[in-house]
């Protein structure tokens, strides 16, 4: 439980007597709890982890420590029931997260709730999710490896004729069948021109001799995810075609190469994006390296040239330097890494020389 130990002490150091969340990851982080449309409340005192009949008998299952209370008709209404546990708990000042309370919700509970300060704040669970425990990371190493093995194997069915959107549903097929519980976010699969779109949503174009095929994707093992990306080529490629990738591979290993605990953020930003600036694309690599991987697919730190993080043991970030040509294609290779003490370990361990189809 030293999560909420934790969470607790930095609830106190900011002035708040308890927290609300709403965020599904931050209430999976705390609980265990791996359902939705669900509300927990964390004080020096209270665990309260509050749900609707849909929920209530998986969340006694899963939510060790916890008080399961039922809300919504019969039961109280959730102002009500909110307003109930802070009773009970003396809190007065509440926080909750700035980043996904809707306006809607705020409204609702600080009309229905007026004897209760309800007080934005940020990265209070985060900060904690930032630095992952082992178990974390072998969920993650898990999931890394479940998505080499869906890549190697979707190699076999890449060819001349098939659609974007057949390469996508192959791997996504492949990325559940080799045990993982989900994909880890939808597949960008971005063929010839489109590759130069760096988050393209897979379509109807079919393969043709020439094309670039950019397929960013991964696993999720206990609500953890990888993030991968690596660009083939369906027959020989063009000098051009060859230095873009050659760049990018360089740049990848750039970034990896800055990567260690104590750094900030912006160094292996600076490294990579130096090396491709310095070839020529520095206007063609329009978003940052990186960022972190866990229960969310992009949570901290979110490594570009301004991030003022510091990488820390047990950081698990993602480093994707691309090259994007408008009408012409791009080229992105990325993998999710561990920080260490003295560099990194690659957990996405598929090739990354140019693989010809
Ligand atoms: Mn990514």
């Amino acid at each position: 439980m030293y999560r909420i130990e934790k969470l607790v002490e930095r609830l106190k150091s900011e002035g708040f007597d308890g927290i609300l969340l709403i965020k599904d990851s931050n209430i999976r982080y705390m609980s265990g709890y791996t359902g939705a449309d669900s509300y927990v409340i964390i004080s020096e005192t209270a665990r309260a982890f509050i749900t609707d009949s849909r929920y209530t008998e998986q969340a006694e299952a899963e939510c060790t420590g916890f008080e399961v209370i039922k809300w919504r008709h019969p039961a109280a209404g959730l102002e009500e029931t909110i307003q109930g546990v802070c009773s009970k708990h003396g809190i007065k000042k509440l926080a909750f997260e700035r980043d996904k309370m809707t306006y809607d919700l705020f409204e609702r509970l600080s009309n229905g709730m007026k004897s209760i300060e309800l007080i934005p704040s940020s990265g209070l669970v985060e900060g904690i999710r930032y630095v992952k425990c082992q178990e974390e990371i072998e969920n993650i190493r898990r999931a890394a490896e479940i998505a080499d093995n869906a890549f190697d194997e979707v190699l076999k069915y890449i060819r001349v004729g098939v659609s974007e959107k057949d390469i996508e549903r192959e791997l996504q097929y492949l990325i559940k069948k080799k045990g993982a519980d989900d994909i880890g976010f939808p597949i960008i699969v971005a063929s010839g021109k489109r590759s130069s779109l760096p988050h393209a949503i897979p379509s109807d174009k079919r393969i043709e001799s020439g094309d670039f095929i950019t397929l960013d994707f991964g696993a999720m093992v206990n609500g953890y995810r990888s993030d991968m990306t690596r660009t083939i080529i369906v027959g020989e490629p063009t000098d051009k075609q060859k230095e873009i990738y050659d760049i990018v591979k360089a740049a990848q290993a750039a970034g990896e190469q800055a990567i260690k605990a104590g750094v900030q953020g912006s160094v292996p930003d600076d490294s990579a994006r130096g090396y491709i600036s310095q070839a020529g694309y520095g206007d063609n690599f329009g978003h940052g390296l990186g960022h972190g991987v866990g229960l969310d697919i992009h949570e901290e730190p979110f490594m570009s040239t301004r991030c003022e993080k510091i990488l820390q043991i047990g950081n698990v970030i993602t480093v994707e330097p691309g090259i994007y040509i408008p009408d012409w294609g791009g080229v992105r290779i990325e993998d999710t890494v561990l920080v260490k003490e003295d560099g990194i370990e690659i957990l996405t361990k598929s090739p990354k020389d140019l693989i010809i189809l």
